[in-house]
């Protein structure tokens, strides 16, 4: 499937340094950087540099250098923040939101890295 890519959407503005963000770790073809309005004491998003719209997009158009330094990125930043469990941490979740049934905000690619409390169940 092909994607309508917005280039101005609001982490494409903070790829191209027009908005400010807190980042945690800039790679070569990643950026993670902290959520506005964390659902936790640590929400890192980990966003491509790329313009892909959601997972789906990333996972079939990157190549396969930007695909692994995402993936590596996102370990990264779960041992950064101090939530990687066996390295002092509690444990962290991953999401994607994808599409208006998970009301996906933003339509750049993202990975929210959640961490630093009890996380609950997701699934019943
Ligand atoms: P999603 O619903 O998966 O598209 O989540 C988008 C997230 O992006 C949401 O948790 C809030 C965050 N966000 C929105 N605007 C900004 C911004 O300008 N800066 C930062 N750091 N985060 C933002």
């Amino acid at each position: 499937m092909a994607y309508d890519y917005d280039t101005q959407n609001i982490f494409a503005k903070i790829l191209r340094g027009e908005i400010p963000n807190d980042t945690v770790l800039e790679t070569e073809h990643s950026l993670a950087f902290r959520d506005i309005a964390p659902q936790a004491p640590v929400h890192v998003l980990v966003i491509p540099k790329g313009a892909y719209v959601n997972y789906d997009d990333f996972a079939q158009n990157a190549s396969d250098a930007e695909i692994i330094d995402l993936t590596r990125a996102v370990g990264e930043v779960c041992r950064m923040t101090g939530v990687q469990p066996g390295e002092g941490g509690d444990g962290w979740r991953l999401v994607a939101n994808a599409g208006e049934a998970a009301i996906q905000e933003v339509p750049h690619m993202h990975v929210h890295v959640l961490g630093g409390r009890n996380l609950g169940r997701m699934l019943p």
